[in-house]
């Protein structure tokens, strides 16, 4: 292993700053006021009524969780293009498929992109943060991976919706995220990916993703830095051990958190 970055340390602190303030937001009102965010309607009522279960789990979760900061719309800007790896090959949306390959079994099982969105929109305005030490606020829209695990159950050994309380021998403890080409990986534990601001964005800033920002559907999460926001997803599956790690291998911390 490489040592540890040197901007990761004088960020600590500032982290910990951070989540006492989050704490006191990111309770049951940080949760009442996501959930306020646009959301799709014609969610049929037997899907809507599991989010909602799903929802309740979240909601005794999230106080023991933090939240990223949000920002105004008007914050928000397109960031540059950064990485490319895994998205040299041409990609017809038409018949671009998600791979989702169930817990236990790895049985495949595919969506195509009009499924994905077919699930309640969220909307999030979160920093973007590089590695490289810029960072940029961005506009994302997209389904909460959580809600994806909620409705269709393959991150469980029993078929069980995925929420954060799932007891641990029933949830994969990591998942794993591949470009079709398998050129580019990455790695992350189950809380990361339940959690609420964790998205399969299809939008940035209110259009429709761009090929060279990870069309059609791509991951964010704005508790870590963008090492583990992988552009253009091809296939989904479940680990009991950390799941290879593009950057890791290279060096930089797995978790990537800051
Ligand atoms: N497939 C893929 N996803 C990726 C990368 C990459 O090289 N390939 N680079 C990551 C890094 S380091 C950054 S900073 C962001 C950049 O996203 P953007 O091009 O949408 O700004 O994508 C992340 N996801
Ligand atoms: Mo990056």
């Amino acid at each position: 292993m490489l040592d540890p970055i040197p901007a990761e340390a004088s960020r600590r602190s500032r982290r910990s700053f951070l989540t006492l303030g989050l704490l006191g937001l990111g309770g049951v009102g940080g949760w009442a006021w996501l959930n306020s965010r646009p959301a799709v309607s014609g969610v049929p009522g037997p899907l809507r009524r599991v989010l909602d279960f799903n929802g309740r789990l979240n909601q005794a979760y999230l106080k023991e969780t933090r939240l990223a900061p949000e920002f105004a719309r008007s914050r928000a800007s397109t960031p540059r293009v950064n990485g490319r790896i895994g998205l040299a090959p041409p990609l017809d949306p038409a018949t671009w498929r998600l791979r989702v390959l169930a817990y236990g079994t790895d049985q495949p099982h595919e969506f195509t992109l009009a499924q994905v969105m077919a699930l309640p929109k969220t909307e999030m305005i979160t920093e973007f943060k590089c590695i490289e030490g810029w960072s940029v606020v961005v506009r994302w829209a997209g389904v909460r991976l959580a809600d994806f695990l909620a409705r269709y159950p393959l991150a469980t050994r029993s078929g069980r919706p995925a929420n954060p309380l799932s007891p641990p021998a029933d949830l994969a403890p990591y998942l794993s995220l591949i470009t079709p080409d398998a050129q580019y990986y990455v790695g992350l534990d189950s809380k990361s990916a339940l959690h609420p601001q964790t998205l399969l964005a299809y939008e940035m800033n209110g259009q429709p993703l761009s090929n060279a920002h990870g069309a059609p559907l791509r991951l964010v999460t704005p508790l870590k830095y963008n090492i583990k926001s992988l552009k253009r997803i091809g296939t989904i599956a479940f680990a009991d051990t950390r799941p290879r790690d593009y950057w890791a291998e290279l060096g930089y911390d797995w978790d990537a958190g800051h």
